[in-house]
């Protein structure tokens, strides 16, 4: 029977178990990435497994996402990051050079590899025929130290994509309708396969904003086949050597296929505050528009800009917007001032920021109150933008200049003007200077770590109880992501120290959460949290599972998990539990008491779970899905413990 990219890839890599519907599966990992949002727990995690250097065949430190560095915090961190890079022998990305999953599809990733991230957009580098996947900072860190990446058997899903995409419809369009058939829950445990002759005229970057926004459906990954396509961007990337091909067998048995006309797509945008709110452009109409930011890992190419560069050359952007730009990268950034591009933004008006994530997580550009912001970035979850009340429209690079020009959404084909053409450059002028190599082994033993007074040792948890005796710390409701959980933008400058960021968990949803779930633990209670369909959707952050457990919290119980966050409560000793009745959700409130007597013991014997609500005085079951390598874990209070 023929393989799929995704089988070929995974037999290629497979370290433990048997690629079979339900089974766990351990892949060796070839390349791996952080940022420093989530890199310096990961490495902190690293240095606590005492090795002297990575055993991977490339691992890159990226400092990209807090770049803003009010206070010393971010800058210390960025210190530690390059001491610790130049310590075990990885590469190190610096502030300035770009967004990681940018960077890394222009210089590092290869097709038929496989790389994990501490970042969920980690499946961007799926636009190169790679197995890349988002991971919490501990499993990057295990990766790190040469241990496999386990995950479930995934079941691979085609998406045919057929015919052309019509002028003024572009990548940003194909994802958002994806979102719109598969929404952002009911996906984990899924990879998207791309195929289909639509694929010829889809270049890398491309590609790479399908690949970036499917972390939004919740799926393990995407990946495209490596082709010509593939071929020629490696080869402009000075980097042909590093190209091979990979196709799936024409035979290949998928788990489920989607095609798509090309031809039929419009302009979609998502409305506020879920990427999967889709309609498209002209059903949503004129609404007016006060800020519009092109940028992020999802929409900051070459090709993204100098497009945007063309319909605004010569024109000026409308008095009530203020247009926001970021670019992807340093690379990009050259490329479209040597180009002449770079011209036409800034005399439209347009405001260039840094290469960074910056608006798209929030730490800058927040919107003004009650206003309308276009983005071309891949969430618009509530509050993240850093305006509560502000409403965030996803929306194609090619809407959100349309809507620059006229102060309004605006679908791109309703200007009047003809579509520029734009293909990615034959060679990129490439310049590594900002990317700092391995030392040599000798020397790397001599490095001095380097840490400021904000970086603290990652906390460890206590053993699973025999009993668990507490109280329903919060509820919840469905799709509650890990923005709600511990917010990021201008808190995030804690992420090094665990004790101060724990004060801001549910922030967004409830302000007194933290000094309640103070309060039980200090009490030698256990806090728990309700939580109905798709909990833990959006980032790979794995501080929130980790402020939560700081705080005293051993058990979630929800209607549903999404991947990256239940394995980053499992690696912190954090137990997920499913309600098996849906209903007995509806039952639960804040402050009820639950106890699941003998907990501990009926884990290790595998048994079914019965919970008392002490308040109501009623039981419902529940049930948990562990491998037995994630029982282990949970019993011994997390993945550090049980090393
Ligand atoms: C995001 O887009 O939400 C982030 C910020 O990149 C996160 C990582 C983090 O929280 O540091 C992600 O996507 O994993
Ligand atoms: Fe950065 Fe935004 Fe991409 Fe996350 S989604 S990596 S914050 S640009």
């Amino acid at each position: 029977m023929g393989k799929t990219i995704t089988e070929k890839i995974i037999n290629a890599h497979m370290e433990s178990g048997k690629y079979l519907p339900g089974e766990e599966i351990g892949i060796r990992i070839d390349q791996t990435l952080t940022q420093d949002a989530t890199g310096t727990m990961a490495y902190l995690q690293f240095e606590s497994m005492n090795l002297p250097e990575i055993r991977t065949n490339l691992s890159v430190s990226y400092i990209d996402h807090n770049t803003i560095q009010i206070g010393f915090e971010n800058a210390d961190d960025h210190r530690y990051l390059q001491s610790v890079a130049r310590r075990f022998g990885i590469h190190l990305s610096r502030a300035g050079n770009g967004i990681c999953h940018q960077v890394h599809l222009e210089r590092f990733g290869k097709p038929g590899e496989t790389l994990i991230g501490s970042d969920s957009h980690t499946p961007t580098a799926g636009a190169l025929g790679m197995l890349a996947i988002g991971a919490g900072g501990l499993d990057v860190a295990l990766a790190m130290a040469g241990k496999p990446f386990y995950l479930q058997s995934p079941k691979v899903f085609r998406i045919n994509l057929l015919g052309k995409l019509s002028p003024w419809v572009s990548a940003k369009d194909i994802i958002l309708k994806i979102l719109s058939i598969f929404t952002t829950k009911g996906n984990v445990g899924r990879i998207f396969e791309y195929g289909g002759d639509g694929l010829l005229s889809l270049s890398v970057p491309e590609r790479a904003t399908i690949a970036n926004m499917g972390a939004e459906c919740g799926v393990t990954t995407s990946v495209f086949p490596s082709d010509d396509m593939t071929r020629r961007f490696l080869k402009a990337q000075d980097r042909g050597k590093d190209w091979s091909p990979l196709q799936a067998d024409l035979d290949a048995v998928y788990d489920g296929e989607t095609t798509i006309e090309l031809s039929h797509l419009e302009p979609l945008a998502a409305r506020p505050h879920s990427p999967d709110h889709i309609s498209s452009v002209r059903e949503i109409g004129p609404i007016p528009v006060q800020q519009i930011c092109i940028g992020s890992c999802t929409n900051s190419s070459y090709k993204d800009l100098a497009t945007i560069a063309e319909i605004l050359r010569g024109k000026t952007v409308h008095a009530d917007v203020s247009l926001i730009i970021a670019p992807g990268s340093r690379q990009v950034l050259e490329n479209i001032i040597r180009d002449g591009y770079l011209t036409h933004i800034i005399a439209s008006g347009a405001r260039i920021m840094e290469n960074a994530c910056g608006f798209c997580i929030g730490n800058s550009q927040s919107p003004p109150s009650k206003s309308v912001s276009l983005r071309t970035s891949n969430r618009n979850f509530f509050g993240r933008s850093g305006t509560r009340d502000a409403d965030i429209y996803l929306v194609s690079p090619e809407t959100a200049v349309a809507s620059a020009l006229t102060g309004r959404l605006t679908d791109p084909r309703d200007l009047g003007a003809t579509l520029p053409f734009i293909s990615f450059p034959k060679k990129y002028h490439v310049d590594d200077g900002m990317i700092l190599r391995p030392l040599e082994t000798e020397e790397r033993g001599k490095v001095e770590i380097v840490r400021g007074p904000n970086i603290g040792a990652p906390p460890r948890n206590n053993p699973l109880p025999d009993d668990i005796d507490g109280e329903v710390t919060i509820k919840v409701g469905d799709k509650i992501t890990t923005d709600h959980i511990i917010p990021a933008g201008a808190r995030m400058k804690y992420r090094s120290n665990i004790s101060r960021y724990s004060q801001y968990v549910f922030e967004p949803l409830d302000r007194h959460f933290y000094k309640r779930a103070l309060q039980i633990r200090d009490s030698g209670r256990q806090n728990i949290i309700i939580a109905g369909q798709s909990y833990g959707q959006g980032s790979s952050r794995e501080h929130a599972a980790l402020c939560p457990m700081f705080l005293g919290v051993k058990v979630v119980i929800a209607k549903t998990f999404e991947r990256i966050h239940a394995a980053n409560l499992i690696n912190f000793g954090i137990l997920p539990l499913i309600f098996q009745n849906g209903e007995d959700y509806e039952k639960i409130n804040s402050g009820d008491l639950l106890q699941i007597p003998g907990i501990r013991d009926a884990l290790k014997r595998c048994a079914p779970l019965q919970v008392s609500n002490i308040t109501s005085g009623s039981a419902f079951p529940v049930v948990y899905e562990l491998t037995d390598r994630q029982q282990k874990l949970i019993l011994a209070g997390g993945a550090l413990n049980a090393q």
